[in-house]
């Protein structure tokens, strides 16, 4: 089985980074031919300073290796790095329509917050489908934010299979059920988000003890006491017990009724330290990993090597079946 996933090199990755998607590529990992690859390109579509993209490409794959993928195992890459990433966006942009790029909710959301919309903004998904479908890819794990990119990829990979010849394989999303779309811990009603959120209730993957301690203390909570999961009703608390059913690794029912009659005060102690215990020893092994840049070079090149040789055989097809006099 093949399994492939793209996380954009912007901001300090957070929590909802964590459960909805890091932590489960580490999972995936496992059950086949993993490909994560740092979408670069991806984030020039927004407002980005060229340093800090630098920095924030090392950092990313520090973070990514030191939350548990193996580079024996999976393939970890920067898409900049293997061109046959833009040119199948270019050549499925033929297959692509303007009606259903229009209608992304991220382009509109992300475009609100924009002065200057670039269209690489508005192409951003075909991009997207390019990265997952050179690879045959079976399954994406993801965040639910991300639902509507991988149907629009499914569309674009059955469209391209109808006009052209099969060529490719139609990827299956794979989003947690519980933890799908973590809050922001001051707003719960919007995702925890580097670009949308708010600073205090954005918990940062690399974030001190400290802080993430603080950020749960001031976490938002809702009117009255109870300790129960209802979304609608309470999204501050529904939000807390999914991380903790997480990180914890407990179940909804069980949280609810231990904490039966008690309060929020000590739930929310328990859930900031289940927090710190999962994360901090990644950023320990991140802060070794982040220092030694030439062994970061050595293994995204290796990774950029075997990326280059897995996507290579699909772009040749869809170059061939498209028409094109080949070299
Ligand atoms: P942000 O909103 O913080 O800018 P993003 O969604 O634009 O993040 P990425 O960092 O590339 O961009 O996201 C990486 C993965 O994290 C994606 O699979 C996405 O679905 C997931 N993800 C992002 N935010 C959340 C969240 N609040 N809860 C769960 N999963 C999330
Ligand atoms: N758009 C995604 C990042 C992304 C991605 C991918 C995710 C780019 N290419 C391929 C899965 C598969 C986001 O999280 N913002």
């Amino acid at each position: 089985m093949r399994i492939f996933s793209g996380i954009q090199p912007t901001g300090a990755k957070h929590l909802g980074n964590y459960i909805g998607a890091i932590r489960n590529y580490v999972a995936t990992q496992e059950r086949g031919e993993a490909f994560f690859c740092i979408v670069d390109l991806h984030s020039i579509t927004t407002d980005y300073e060229p340093e800090e993209l630098r920095e924030a490409t090392l950092s990313l794959a520090a973070l990514l290796f030191a939350a548990g993928l193996d580079p024996d195992r999976s393939t970890v890459f920067v898409q900049s790095h293997v061109s046959a990433h833009p040119e199948a966006a270019w050549l499925l942009g033929s297959v692509t329509s303007f009606g259903e790029l229009r209608r992304m909710t991220q382009f509109k959301e992300k475009g609100e917050q924009q002065e200057f919309v670039s269209a690489g903004l508005f192409t951003y998904p075909v991009l997207q489908a390019a990265d997952i479908l050179l690879y045959q890819t079976d399954l994406v794990p993801i965040g639910d934010d991300q639902r509507q990119h991988l149907e629009l990829s499914r569309n674009v990979a059955e469209r391209f299979n109808s006009r052209h010849g099969e060529i490719f394989r139609l990827p299956e999303a794979l989003i947690p059920e519980v933890g799908g779309r973590i809050m922001d811990l001051q707003e719960p009603t919007k995702k925890m988000s580097t670009t949308g959120g708010t600073p205090q209730g954005t918990v940062g993957v690399l974030d001190p003890p400290e802080t993430i301690r603080k950020k749960f203390k001031t976490a938002v909570t809702d009117s009255g006491t109870d300790v129960r999961h209802a979304p609608d009703d309470k999204p501050g608390i529904s939000n807390l017990m999914e991380i903790l059913a997480i990180v914890g690794g407990q179940e909804l029912s069980a949280i609810e009724a231990r904490y039966d009659g008690q309060g929020y005060g000590a739930f929310k102690d328990e859930v900031a330290e289940a927090v710190v215990a999962a994360l901090d020893p990644i950023r320990l092994r991140y802060e070794e990993l982040r220092a030694d840049t030439a062994e970061l070079d050595r293994l995204l090149a290796l990774g950029a090597g075997k990326a280059r040789e897995a996507s290579a055989p699909t772009l040749e097809r869809m170059y061939e079946r498209m028409g094109f006099v080949r070299p």
